[in-house]
């Protein structure tokens, strides 16, 4: 099941939290985003991550961790406490750019502004959150929470690789994304000679092979870069495309680092550019900087994980983004990984075994003082 944030499958599984959230006797709450709070007395430990997932992601991306709270805070009450509370942010896959809920909650993006974000097929956000209708019940106040803690699964190959079961975050890098439009000349794929065409596509073909080569430069072996997305027009065999718009996303853990591989990205459009004769667009930055963990909740963890796999740990960065990172702004922040199989994700074949799950929500109810 994919649930693109605000599509019906996204709804129906948020309504279906909202219930099971009351039950575990939390007071459910939409805000205007629709991130989705379970909310406990004054002051608790926020636990979650999010709901909505890639257009093609797994099972596990997000909902783990927003299971697994709910878990924890259902236990919690059960036993007479901590004050555990549970969200599912929304939109962390970034339908309307990434990490949007939690970026617009803890104030890094204003609600107006995020509004005008667009989708890949030209959907507002404000369009899209219409349909939350009468869900919506007002604004979570940030100040009510001591910390936040997110289960994740690792996304990445390191741990199976390693046998082991836990991942304590250090820190979470940095990103930045945006989408650039390379503008040439549309014609006739057969009549017109190689030498005279300015073809799109093979600007980003040069553009990419190019940046691979002058990256080296300037990155270490932890540096990603990532052209995701790509639409050729007009997409027709005999004809020499005359437009690209592909997405041009990089992550680092060193913020000057991410500056230094942004010059390297925009001189080398400049110049196959200005060898094919494209004209150049570049859109909005999105951009977010790297985060370290807060180091005592850190500790929490490392305790948690040191008592459920002993010699099965380690600490570790986190090479994916993260609804963690926006709320690094308003309060002390911690991430758990465990395994995922192959280290595969974004991918239908996600998966994590149940034993590393359930060391996973052990370590979790452990640092957040709740004895399961
Ligand atoms: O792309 C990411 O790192 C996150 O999984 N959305
Ligand atoms: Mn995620
Ligand atoms: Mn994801």
């Amino acid at each position: 099941m994919i649930r693109p944030a605000y599509s019906p499958p996204d709804l129906a599984a948020r309504d279906w939290l909202a219930e099971r959230m009351a039950e575990a006797g939390l007071t459910a709450r939409f805000d205007a985003m629709g991130n989705l709070f379970g909310l406990a007395e004054r002051p608790s430990l926020l636990l979650g991550s999010h709901s909505d997932t890639q257009p093609a992601g797994g099972w596990l991306d997000g909902a783990l961790g927003v299971i697994s709270a709910l878990e924890v805070a259902r236990v919690a009450r059960e036993a007479g406490g901590p004050a555990i509370s549970v969200v599912s942010f929304q939109d962390e896959e970034g339908r309307f750019g990434g990490t949007t809920g939690s970026a617009v909650w803890s104030g890094l993006l204003h609600l107006a502004e995020a509004d005008l974000a667009e989708d890949m097929d030209g959907v507002t956000l404000a369009e899209a959150r219409e349909l939350l209708g009468n869900r919506v019940g007002g604004d979570v106040d940030t100040t009510q929470f001591s910390g936040f803690i997110e289960l994740h699964i690792e996304q990445g190959p390191t741990l199976d690789m390693a046998g082991e079961q836990i991942g304590v975050v250090t820190d979470i890098v940095g990103i930045r994304d945006q989408v650039v439009t390379l503008t040439g000349q549309q014609n006739h794929a057969g009549t017109t000679p190689m030498a005279l065409r300015r073809d799109a596509f093979q600007g980003l073909s040069a553009f990419s092979t190019r940046l691979n080569a002058r990256l080296r430069n300037v990155v270490t072996p932890q540096s990603v870069w990532t052209i995701g997305h790509v639409a050729v027009a007009p997409n027709a065999s005999s004809i020499v495309p005359g437009q690209v718009r592909f997405s041009m996303q990089w992550r680092d853990g060193d913020a000057d680092r991410l500056e230094r591989m942004q010059a390297v990205i925009e001189t080398t459009l400049d110049e196959v550019a200005a060898e094919i004769g494209l004209r150049v667009e570049i859109g909005p930055l999105f951009g977010l900087d790297p985060v370290a963990m807060d180091p005592a909740l850190r500790a929490r963890l490392e305790a948690g994980a040191e008592a459920v796999a002993p010699g099965r740990w380690r600490r570790m960065p986190s090479g994916a983004l993260h609804d963690a990172t926006n709320v690094a702004r308003l309060m002390p922040v911690a991430m758990l990984f465990v395994p995922s199989i192959g280290g595969i994700s974004h991918a239908f074949e996600e998966d994590t075994d149940e034993a590393d799950l359930v060391a996973g929500l052990r370590v979790l109810a452990q640092a957040a003082g709740v004895q399961g």
